[in-house]
């Protein structure tokens, strides 16, 4: 029997991890759940935001929902945030993003790209020291062989998918050493791919096109940071935080997630969208092999997209239950 692993971490994680078990269970997926926790409540509780026992849990398991975490934004002792740790931890080295099209009124047309970002080094490599109080560093690590395989996966994800073009973002102008050995990788990686039409572009102007051409874009990569943030602004296309999924891929298993955060502004209220963790329960489902049921979820979903009920991040004024029912109602 499929085992799927549930960690809802905080905040409105634990409203949409438990709306998705709801509705994966009206589906009937023939899987096991079984749940563990990480994040701040986590750490708060036993020291620890991601405990063995968790990362144990999500070893052995088929697959992996992830909901939010909620890391403070001061230093606190003995804290690392627990989705970048256990994307290190399990060697979780793609990370990606798909934003389309949704079936909403007044939706840009046209729009169908995914970011593959690198996910295990740059920036988020946890090597930052502050020196006294003037003075902090952060180490960008980059190496050939992590940006070899993520540009290797981002040629295969499209090639599978029958995608044409891959853009390399960087700053390879800026940043010589670290930007500079990514980009030459993945252009080396690339020339073997004669199919894909293949171009760069600067981090800033990837910026700029995704907010106002999105639809010249067919894949992305790029490393780690560049990758969060762009994510997010292409996920405006797709109808916004409140609908984007990820998928953090590895060697051995997968994490699937929203890609927004706890959102404690919102959290507890009963307004929180699920529908950007059923699409990432589609990711998942999809990955185990479950592809009915991914489309059966994945046409659920697009029905209320095109007829509601929505929750207030779609201007609309549903509960995160009254969605999920009408999601169930598809079935
Ligand atoms: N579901 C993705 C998520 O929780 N995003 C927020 C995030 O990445 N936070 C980092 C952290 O708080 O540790």
């Amino acid at each position: 029997m499929t085992r799927l692993c549930l960690i809802a971490g905080d905040g409105i994680g634990r409203e949409v991890v438990q709306a998705a078990r709801q509705v994966l269970e009206a589906l009937a997926v023939p899987a096991e759940f079984v749940e563990a926790e990480a994040g701040w409540e986590t750490f708060q509780r036993t020291g620890n935001a991601l405990p063995e026992q968790t990362l144990a849990a999500v070893q052995a398991a088929n697959s992996t929902l992830f909901g939010a975490v909620s890391s403070p934004s001061q230093r606190v002792a003995g804290y690392r945030s627990p989705i970048v740790g256990m994307r290190k931890a399990i060697d979780l080295y793609a990370c990606v993003r798909p934003v389309q099209t949704p079936p909403l009124a007044n939706a840009r047309a046209g729009v169908n790209l995914v970011v593959v970002r690198e996910n295990t080094e740059g920036l988020y490599s946890g090597q930052e020291t502050r020196e006294g109080d003037e003075r902090a560093t952060a180490q960008r690590i980059i190496t050939r062989q992590a940006s070899e395989r993520i540009v290797q996966w981002a040629v295969q994800y499209a090639q599978r998918t029958g995608r044409r073009k891959i853009t390399v973002v960087h700053k390879a102008n800026v940043l010589r050493e670290t930007c500079g050995l990514f980009r030459e990788t993945a252009l080396r990686v690339l020339s073997d791919a004669p199919d894909l039409q293949v171009e760069e572009m600067l981090v800033d102007n990837a910026a700029y096109q995704l907010a106002r051409a999105p639809e010249r874009f067919e894949v992305l990569v790029t490393t780690n940071l560049f990758g969060d943030i762009l994510s997010d602004v292409a996920s405006v296309w797709g109808g916004g935080l409140g609908l984007a999924a990820s998928a953090n891929y590895g060697t051995r298993t997968a994490v699937f997630e929203p890609v927004h955060g706890s959102a404690p502004d919102i959290a507890g209220q009963g307004i929180a969208n699920p529908l950007a963790t059923l699409s990432a329960s589609v990711l998942m489902l999809e990955f185990v092999g479950l592809n009915s049921y991914a489309e059966r979820l994945q046409t659920a979903i697009q029905a209320v997209l095109a007829n509601g009920p929505y929750t207030p991040d779609l201007a609309g004024a549903a509960t995160t239950a009254e969605v999920v029912q009408a999601v169930i109602d598809q079935f």
